[in-house]
Order: structure tokens, then C-alpha cells, then sequence
């Protein structure tokens, strides 16, 4: 597939986490009785677009307390949820499928976000529910697509 010269897509992301205090009735009896929260990491394109034909899979590296810390997700939602105790950093990484027909050589992205149990902004209280949010923005950037990334990312 053919490049476009002097063309960029970005594609506006959102990732991070939400958590709340793990509630009696949610607990089973596989719950550790050390956790007190559950929580969600994600990873997910602003707009409501499709990213699974450029996306191979994410992945998500948990702290090594957990059983197989890196947890792969290949298709939409890309999303962690779990329960814990503690605040870490979580690996999240993006595979792009490869081969020359998408042309992608991008590497394979990576963030790191720190996962948030416990509000962490006097600005922003917890909300109501007791839930606390820690989302960012950032942007997949495609320099030079080739004809197929193009025609993926503007297709309606
Ligand atoms: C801390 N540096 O000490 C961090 C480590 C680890 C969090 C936090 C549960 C693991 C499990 C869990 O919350 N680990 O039981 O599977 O705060």
C-alpha cells in the first residue's frame, strides 16, 4: 500500500483508570481479604471509531503481584478490571498489526499511567459514588499513512 507524503492522522485517545472501594456484597470467596478496592484500566479512541483493523492487541502489564501481570486484550473494550490493594504503574502498550499492507511502522505505542485508588486532586473531589477518575488524553499520530491506514481512519 502506497504512503501519502506530507499527511498526519492523529487519532485523540483516552486512558487511565477508575476505581471505587470494593463493597461487601462484591466480594466472593476468591476475593483476597487484603483487597479493598476494584478498579479498571482502558484504554479507548475519543471518537466512537473502530481501531481493531489497525490494533492488534493492547496490553496491559500489572504490578507482579498479580497472577500473569500482563493481561492481552485483543479487541474492543481495551480494558483491565481487577481488584487490589495498592496504587503501581501499569504498562499499557499498543501492538499495531503489522505487514505491508497496512504499511504501519510505527512502533508499538506506550504509556505509562500511574492507576489511582485513592482521590488525588483537591480540585476534584471523589464523585458522589465514591468514585475516583484518572483519565488522560493523548494522541496515536500517523505520519506519511499509507493509502489503507488513510482509508481506515476517515472511513465514516
Ligand atoms: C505499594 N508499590 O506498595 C506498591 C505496590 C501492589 C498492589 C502495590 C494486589 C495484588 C494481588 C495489589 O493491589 N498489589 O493480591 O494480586 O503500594
Amino acid at each position: 500500500s502506497r504512503r501519502i507524503k506530507n499527511v498526519s492522522i492523529s487519532v485523540p485517545i483516552l486512558y487511565g483508570n477508575h476505581a471505587v472501594k470494593l463493597a461487601p456484597e462484591k466480594r466472593t470467596e476468591k476475593t483476597p481479604p487484603d483487597h479493598t478496592h476494584e478498579w479498571t484500566v482502558f484504554l479507548k479512541p475519543v471518537q466512537d471509531i473502530d481501531l481493531s483493523q489497525l490494533i492488534k492487541k493492547v496490553t496491559f502489564k500489572l504490578h507482579e503481584t498479580y497472577d500473569t501481570p500482563v493481561r492481552a486484550v485483543d479487541k474492543p473494550p481495551y480494558e483491565v478490571t481487577e481488584t487490589g490493594w495498592g496504587e503501581f504503574e501499569i504498562v499499557i502498550k499498543i501492538h499495531f498489526h503489522s505487514g505491508s499492507e497496512l504499511g504501519i511502522n510505527e512502533k508499538n505505542f506506550q504509556i505509562f499511567h500511574g492507576l489511582k485508588l485513592h482521590p488525588f486532586n483537591p480540585k476534584s473531589p471523589p464523585r458522589e459514588n465514591g468514585e475516583v477518575h484518572s483519565v488522560l488524553y493523548d494522541e496515536l499520530v500517523f505520519q506519511d499513512p499509507t493509502e489503507k491506514v488513510f482509508e481506515i481512519l476517515t472511513q465514516k
